[in-house]
């Protein structure tokens, strides 16, 4: 572990994450999201390109009323091109901190805004003096950082600070840089323009995100940039779920609290439309799931053995795969759980019945709780859990993939089953929760699903056996 590093976060899911193909928040849903990153403890926020539409506008507003009442602690950073007109627009809305960037690389510059060198330069230094007159603090970001010849970089690093930045975002735009590559470019650009802090903006093009980030940290950035389950640009930056636990991990220092990250991920996978695959790293469903036999043994043991972390610092717990894979350890366990007490008999035969099972992936509770009563001949379904169980059909907008609002539904938390029909209702969905107040999250979370018009939930009362 390294101690004495000075790290924060900037999360943009609201600016960068929004860039993600298909995914528009709405103004309660960015102030929703902000409260939550705010709660989650994280330094800064970016919340948006005001300049971009009124309904950002609004909810940077909105944000920014919440932050002067002391609801929102984090640091709101709103972004803005090297315009004047843009930075008016963020000025008006006072919030705390201007993000300018602009395109450095001969790549940008002959693409995009057919500048000079020196026109760039003198648009640069024009629009963050102007900010920075103004009382404003200011980070300017050279877009495409990684691919700028790296004497001019540092010329428009040394004219962002003389102009007022105190911040420079170097931004690896297209995800090409490795993490030594990263190392090397802030130790020359902190020994060549030591006056200002460096933050670090990394796209995640070649999976290395996470690791340029940790790069960068090491060489001096004092701010890295992520967004909730990495979403952004093409296939997005660096991920904060990943991101705050692989720092904690590395260095020893908070920078968000971890149990809220699981919270976090589904909020956001809620309002992106965005499923997370269930082995994505940390907030993943299959994050602490363990399978084969002898990795249940040792984690039984020791949890250490395939745990670097343990789950419950981030709100979760772990579980073990039940299949044909499955050794003693791992099915006594999750029977003990279920408060099922087996002898060892009992236990070997239960254990044979699983691997007899061909067509079945893996069991549920209730599927082990019917295998255990087959097997045994006890009775012992009392003991679990009392679940109440609904039946929700779906209508879905006449112009939308009934399919892909399916999908999206079944990967709600305590959707069971979900089927698509013919008649009235487009879709059916087996829903189950330990109350009616978790029933009616689920529903609620079905219903903030895109494409779906309306539903019907039947209570089930009573279910017979087949
Ligand atoms: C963009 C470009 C940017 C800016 C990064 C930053 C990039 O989409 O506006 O301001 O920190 O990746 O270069 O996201
Ligand atoms: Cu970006």
């Amino acid at each position: 572990m390294t101690h004495g590093i000075r790290v924060g976060l900037l999360d943009s899911t609201l600016r960068e994450g929004e860039q993600t193909p298909g995914v528009v928040f709405t103004r309660e849903q960015r102030v929703e999201i902000a409260r939550a990153l705010s709660g989650a403890g994280i330094s800064m926020i970016e919340v948006g390109h005001p300049a971009v539409s009124p309904d950002v506008y609004d909810g940077v507003k909105e944000i920014m009323r919440l932050r002067r009442e002391g609801e929102i602690t984090s640091e709101v950073v709103a972004h803005s091109r090297a315009v004047r007109s843009d930075v008016d627009i963020a000025m008006g809305l006072e919030v705390d901190r201007i993000a300018i960037w602009y395109g450095v690389s001969d790549i940008h510059l002959a693409a995009k805004t057919r500048d000079t060198r020196e026109a760039a330069l003198q648009k640069i230094g024009d629009a963050i003096q102007y900010a920075h007159d103004h009382g404003f603090r200011v980070r300017f970001t050279p877009e495409d950082a990684s691919r700028t010849d790296q004497e001019y970089l540092i010329q428009v690093i040394r004219t962002a600070r003389e102009c007022g930045a105190d911040r420079i975002g170097v931004a690896d735009t297209v995800g090409l840089l490795d993490p030594e590559q990263t190392s090397g470019l802030f130790r020359r650009l902190r020994a060549a323009e030591p006056g200002v802090e460096y933050d670090f903006h990394g796209h995640n093009d070649l999976g290395c995100a996470v690791a340029n980030s940790l790069a960068a940290i090491s060489a001096g950035a004092t701010i890295v940039h992520c967004t909730v389950n990495g979403l952004g640009e093409r296939v997005g930056i660096t991920p904060t779920q990943v991101i705050a636990v692989a720092i904690k991990q590395k260095f020893g220092v908070d920078v968000a609290r971890l149990d809220r990250l699981r919270d976090l991920s589904v909020l956001v996978e809620r309002y992106s439309g965005i499923q997370m695959p269930p082995n994505y790293p940390i907030t993943g469903d299959f994050a602490f799931v363990h399978k084969s036999g002898v990795h249940v043994q040792g984690i039984l043991s020791d949890p250490r053995t395939y745990e670097f972390m343990d789950p419950s610092l981030l709100n979760r717990s772990r579980d073990y795969v039940i299949d044909k894979y499955t050794g003693k350890h791992a099915v006594k366990a999750r029977l003990e759980r279920m408060g099922i007490p087996l002898s060892d008999d009992e236990l070997t035969r239960v254990i044979s019945a699983i691997k007899r099972a061909e067509d079945t992936r893996s069991f549920s509770d209730a599927d082990l709780v019917e295998l255990v009563e087959r097997e045994t001949g006890k009775r012992v379904s009392s003991s679990t859990p009392d679940n109440i169980e609904a039946m929700v059909s779906v209508k879905c907008e006449s112009n939308i993939y009934t399919t892909s609002v399916a999908r999206r539904l079944s990967s709600i938390q305590g959707v069971r089953q979900v089927v698509e029909v013919s008649g009235e209702y487009d879709i059916v969905a087996w829903v189950e929760g330990s109350s009616t107040k978790e029933i009616n999250r689920i529903i609620e979370a079905m219903r903030s699903v895109k494409g779906l018009s309306s539903t019907k939930t039947d209570m089930v009362l009573k279910k017979l056996p087949a």
